[in-house]
């Protein structure tokens, strides 16, 4: 299904009054203190943010799965869904895609839709952390680690069969991330196992185009629950430090143990322009994969302070990194979910773009450690809603997408379409 254009004027026209009220307010008191709004509202409307493929379906645990209906069941339809996210907050202008989730059968019919719906192709994923049908050799003891060189050189090829894939759609990146490691003591030689995975990468690096980057993913635990052989953003750095000035490392909100400094690795590996790629979501414990921002908006925030100050000094080389939610879990439409999330990745991004930077510094170098709070407090606890709808209504999007995507009944026109039973393939 389609959104027709004509709705969502029609949509607009019924929430403006207020929307102008709210916008005129905030703009009034930002342009108060020397801020230019117009200039803020187009920066958070280039905001883009890539959707994961497999964040369309509803996501399971190990001990069930409660999918809602209308999931999309082929790559076509993966696509008409960021599609219609895309349509309903601009926002959206990116899939990245998984292999072999998201195989192409036809790379110029895939092209062709993705360009007609505006949508361009992230980072591709690859999978070593499950065995395909008929997959002659298992990833059961690890992929790019294993200790049988057959194993590694399957898992080196899907890697580089992910690149070509990625080459025929016009992607530019490809992010690794292993599920490597071992269950119990003694099980794994850790040192080895980390060599032979830097081998493995640099026999895949070598396969990477020019104008393409790697993408190193971390993660602490699961589904190895003793060790991963690239646990934490130290391990990933010194892999992409090894690997070349195309790799980089990939940070995972999910991918850290309860209470790291998270805004803090940030601020270190743009600092050492080593931080290529972001993966958005939430947890209360670990991996939870909830909706971006439900949990803890304040760090939310903390990280984009941190990312906004990188990317605002012109001195710092590090490039933007590609920004993806990569969120999957079981209870919400997830449509709903990742409008819900783009939104929070909004409202964090626009909040770091006010923090008085100027001030800030002043504060610092004088250790006025109370009103240094005070300014990232202060912005934190400003609406900035009113920005982010301004610049919806500037790229002809809906004011408010969730509101549209219930009074549309997006859902239920997306059932009688696909149907209850329609599955989406993923995790
Ligand atoms: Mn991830």
């Amino acid at each position: 299904m389609k959104i027709n254009p004509q709705h969502i004027n029609e949509f607009n026209e019924k929430h403006i009054g207020i929307h102008r009220h709210q916008f005129d307010f905030l703009a009034d008191t930002l342009q108060k203190n020397d801020i230019d709004v117009n200039r803020l509202v187009e920066k958070i409307g280039n905001f883009q943010i890539a959707i994961p493929s497999w964040a369309l379906g509803t996501g399971g645990t190990r001990f069930g799965r409660f999918p809602g209906g209308g999931e999309p069941a082929s790559l076509e339809q993966k696509l008409e869904d960021v599609g219609l996210l895309h349509a309903l907050n601009r926002s959206c202008g990116a899939i990245s895609l998984h292999i072999p989730w998201d195989v192409p059968e036809n790379i110029d019919n895939i092209k062709g839709l993705a360009s007609e719906l505006d949508l361009k192709f992230d980072a591709v994923n690859s999978n070593t952390f499950q065995d395909q049908p008929g997959q002659k050799l298992s990833y059961k003891f690890g992929s790019l680690c294993h200790t049988d060189k057959a194993v590694r050189q399957l898992a080196i090829d899907h890697n580089k069969e992910v690149i070509q894939y990625g080459k025929d759609l016009g992607s530019k990146a490809i992010t690794v991330w292993l599920s490597d490691g071992s269950n119990f003591p003694g099980q794994q030689n850790l040192r080895k196992a980390l060599s032979r995975t830097l081998d493995s990468l640099k026999d895949i690096y070598s396969a990477l185009p020019e104008d393409w980057k790697m993408f190193v993913e971390y993660k602490p635990f699961e589904p190895n629950f003793y060790s991963t052989v690239i646990p934490d953003w130290g391990t990933s750095h010194l892999l992409a430090s090894k690997l070349g000035n195309k790799a980089f490392c990939l940070v995972d909100l999910g991918h850290h143990l309860p209470n790291t400094n998270i805004e803090q690795i940030v601020a270190t590996l743009m600092m050492e322009e080593k931080l290529g790629g972001f993966h958005f979501n939430d947890s209360k414990y670990s991996d939870d994969d909830l909706t971006v921002g439900s949990i803890k908006p304040y760090q939310l925030f903390l990280i984009f302070n941190e990312l906004v100050e990188g990317m605002e000094d012109k001195f710092s080389k590090n490039p933007e990194p590609a920004w993806m939610i990569d969120a999957s879990h079981n209870v919400k439409d997830p449509l709903e979910d990742l409008l819900q999330s783009v939104e929070a990745i909004k409202i964090a991004y626009a909040q770091a773009l006010l923090v008085d930077r100027a001030a800030m510094e002043d504060a610092r170098e004088k250790n006025d450690v109370v009103l240094a709070q005070e300014i990232l407090q202060g912005v934190f606890r400003t609406d900035v809603r009113p920005l982010i709808m301004q610049s919806r209504l500037k790229d002809h999007a809906a004011l408010d997408p969730l509101s549209f995507f219930r009074d549309y009944k997006i859902r239920e026109k997306l059932i009688n379409e696909r149907g209850m039973d329609s599955y989406a393939t993923g995790l």
